[in-house]
């Protein structure tokens, strides 16, 4: 028996080291590191099953070729020749009739360890002269509005969270998306620090704050205008930091004298006092930390929230103290050498990119400009992904997976939505069978993942997936010979400071380092931002060259009586569909117990709009909209606001009695900056089922 040390792989913030007991070859327990000082020895509820996963009997374990229709999920066995050698056929196919671009990679964070995240596959499909993929559909809003503010996807040190007084939580809820943090949070509530959740629902985080204030969807930016103005005209702002460290600060006062409380208040729809009070103490309060997560920014006008929140912390001069600032990701304090992993220079110039968050228009070829690919998109390769499930507008998504003349190959450890659709289906290793190595975007520790059982069945790690086809298409280039091991001394090998010392032989014998930064580290307590200007920009040039509002500034969501009020009228609930607890997006949902802990998919609705619909709980309802329609079982609850629904996300469709999940509602439509996905910019009506 051995207790070895592994990484979980998920696309959560927490990065967690794990500890898996192996007995004859085979894992039998697993458990948080107690010794990894952000892991804190626990692992979250869905981690904490993870061996069920690996060992499921519906593993995917062989290569598989599709004989039933699309969809219907009929395969027979064949070997990884056979697969690799049909895939590569049709791949010289594709190139000679149609050009290489009309393939389409589609991956995302099935795993976020940098090699099976993006190393091998790109450097092959780069290489192929495949279309590139846009990989949006999560967070690329909010890093864009953060990265114009901020210059980076840095924040404060996680684990300075503890030395806070104050703790101001927008649109991330922490007890289920980022739990890890949570227990430096309680030591600073020991010190007597207040916690305020800022969240059009009461989810399990603002059960547990001290204060939750209830806000409009969608409009945190006008709440941050309407906060700066408050503390510049009670004079709170530090005017020394101001002066050192920032630039515009006169555009951004002449900005906020249109925003006053009284404004601010009627689009939040929070008390004009509250407003005066939370601006007082994210002034007074120091340290005073802002934790943002992706919940706020998948709005329209998310890009623009993030970037105005963002400014907050410079105002009022929080970067000075451990714990003070705003955190959105610790992802850009990590120098990755992502150029050596992905080969970017293979790109043939020229090269087409495609929006991921716009697959359904991809596939079916249908713009709404009424433009069209050309060539259309014959191939689809997907791995990490399960985008049946979880990308928007879901009807067309399958309408086009549907497609008779599209080629679609599906690299995955179960038989999901999608890989229902796969003309092949490959066998994928989980994190316990292969190698990797991880940066976090929850805390500054760079992680080694090395492989504790033997792959099961015939499945492959993604690197070793490409690194065989691109033998079979005869790509010679030494890049595509690398290991697992090289690629991670690759990743490693930069100049930066942050990772002197830190080499693979060093992380082989400690297995986690924490980035060569002070402890705890302040990014910004004497500025030296990233931007352009080396200064938090609240005014930004670069935002002007893009053709954005150079100042902060409010962008209502595209679905909303503000901007639609037809929409709104028609459609009058906006569904917010944030992740349940047990699940990890479509990950999980497969895992019995995980399963029956989130019951069956619900929507959660104010007594108010409920009572208007006749509607009680336990009554199944029609949830829908122009692009599409659900059914859900209705949850009347105190913790939403009348005109606000929450569905639990993300269940696979092939579960629900209607064959759908809350996607079939969702919109194409892309965010202001950073072509990021709109999942909560959604309106809906609800009603009941007449039978019910
Ligand atoms: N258990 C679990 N953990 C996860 C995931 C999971 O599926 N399950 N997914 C992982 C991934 S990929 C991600 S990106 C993160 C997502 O986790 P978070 O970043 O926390 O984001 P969400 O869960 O989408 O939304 C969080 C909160 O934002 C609120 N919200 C929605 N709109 C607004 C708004 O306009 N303003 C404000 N202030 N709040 C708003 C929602 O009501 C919700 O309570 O979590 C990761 N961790
Ligand atoms: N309505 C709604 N939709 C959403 C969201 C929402 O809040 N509401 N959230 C959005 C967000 S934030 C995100 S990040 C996306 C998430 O979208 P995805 O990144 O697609 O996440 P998952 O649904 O977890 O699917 C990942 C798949 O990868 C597989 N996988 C895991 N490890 C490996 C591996 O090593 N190799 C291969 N080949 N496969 C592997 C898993 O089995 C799983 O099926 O969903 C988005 N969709
Ligand atoms: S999903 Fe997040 S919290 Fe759960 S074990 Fe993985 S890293 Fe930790
Ligand atoms: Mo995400």
């Amino acid at each position: 028996m051995s207790k070895l040390q592994a990484v979980c792989p998920h696309d959560c913030p927490d990065t967690c080291s794990m500890l898996v007991t192996v007995r004859d070859g085979r894992a039998t327990k697993i458990e948080g590191d107690p010794n990894h000082r952000f892991t804190s020895g626990f692992l979250c509820t869905k981690v904490s099953k993870y061996l069920e996963r690996v060992y499921h009997s519906e593993r995917v374990l062989y290569p598989q070729r599709r004989v039933g229709a699309k969809g219907e999920g009929k395969f027979v066995r064949v070997s990884w020749d056979e697969a690799l050698d049909e895939i590569a056929y049709r791949l010289k196919r594709v190139a000679d009739e149609y050009g290489p671009q009309a393939v389409l990679p589609y991956s995302y964070a099935g795993t976020i360890g940098l090699l099976n995240y993006a190393s091998m596959d790109r450097r092959f499909f780069h290489r192929y002269g495949a279309s590139l993929l846009e990989r949006t559909i999560c967070s690329s809003a909010g890093a864009t509005g953060y990265k114009y503010t901020i210059g980076a996807t840095i924040g404060y040190d996680p684990e300075a969270i503890k030395y806070a007084r104050l703790i101001a939580i927008f649109g991330s809820n922490i007890i289920t998306s980022n739990v890890h943090l949570w227990p430096f949070i309680l030591r600073a509530r020991r010190n007597g620090a207040k916690v305020i959740c800022i969240d059009p629902y009461r989810n399990r985080t603002a059960e547990a704050s001290d204060e939750h204030i209830f806000i409009r969807p969608g409009t945190d930016a006008a709440l941050a205008l309407g906060l700066m103005h408050v503390i510049v005209s009670e004079g709170l702002h530090d005017e020394d930091y101001i002066q050192r460290y920032t630039v515009g600060f006169e555009q951004l006062k002449a900005r906020l004298q249109e925003y006053p409380p009284e404004r601010v208040s009627a689009i939040t729809d929070i008390p004009v006092e509250k407003i005066v009070e939370l601006a007082r103490s994210l002034a007074t309060m120091q340290p005073v930390a802002i934790r943002i997560n992706y919940g706020l920014q998948r709005h329209y006008g998310g890009g623009m929230a993030v970037r105005t929140l963002a400014c907050i912390p410079a105002l009022t001069g929080a970067w000075r103290y451990p714990g003070g600032g705003i955190l959105l990701s610790t992802s850009g304090t990590f120098p990755i050498n992502t150029q050596a992993l992905e080969r970017p220079d293979l790109i043939p110039p020229g090269t087409r990119t495609i929006n991921m968050s716009r697959l359904g228009e991809a596939l079916t070829n249908r713009f709404p400009n009424g433009k069209h690919l050309d060539p259309p998109i014959k191939c689809l390769f997907v791995y990490n992904s399960n985008p049946a499930a979880v990308a928007p507008d879901s009807s067309v998504v399958i309408e086009g997976l549907r497609r008779e003349d599209l080629f679609t190959v599906v690299h995955e450890q179960f038989q999901t939505d999608t890989a229902d659709y796969a003309d092949i289906l490959l066998p994928a290793t989980t994190q316990l069978e292969h190698f990797d190595l991880h940066k976090s975007y929850g805390h500054l520790y760079l992680m080694l993942n090395e492989p504790v059982i033997a792959p099961l069945g015939e499945a492959l790690p993604n690197t070793e997936l490409f690194r065989r086809l691109a033998a079979k298409m005869g790509f010679e280039e030494d890049c595509f010979k690398d290991s697992d091991e090289e690629l991670a001394r690759q990743a490693l090998s930069t100049d930066h400071p942050a990772l002197a010392t830190i080499t693979l032989e060093r992380l082989k014998a400690e297995k986690y380092v924490r980035l060569n930064l002070p402890d705890p580290y302040l990014p910004f307590a004497e500025g030296g931002f990233l931007t352009p200007s080396g200064k938090c920009e609240f005014y930004s040039e670069a935002m002007l060259k893009a053709g954005l509002d150079p100042l902060p500034t409010f962008t209502p969501p595209a679905e909303s009586a503000i901007s639609d009020p037809q929409k709104a009228a028609k459609y009058p609930i906006t569904l917010l569909s944030p992740p349940a607890h047990s699940f990890l997006n479509s990950t999980f949902v497969n895992i019995r117990r995980l399963k029956e802990a989130e019951r069956e998919p619900t929507v959660e609705l104010s007594q108010e709009d409920a009572e208007k619909r006749c509607i009680r709980s336990g009554m199944l309802v029609r949830v829908y909209n122009a692009r599409g329609e659900v059914l859900l079982r209705a949850v009347v609850s105190s913790r939403i606001r009348p005109g606000t629904a929450v569905a639990a996300s993300i269940w696979w469709r092939k579960y629900a009695r209607d064959g759908k999940n809350v996607n079939a509602t969702t919109p194409q439509l892309l965010t202001d900056m950073g072509g990021g996905a709109t999942f909560y910019d959604n309106l809906v009506e609800i009603e009941p089922i007449e039978s019910e």
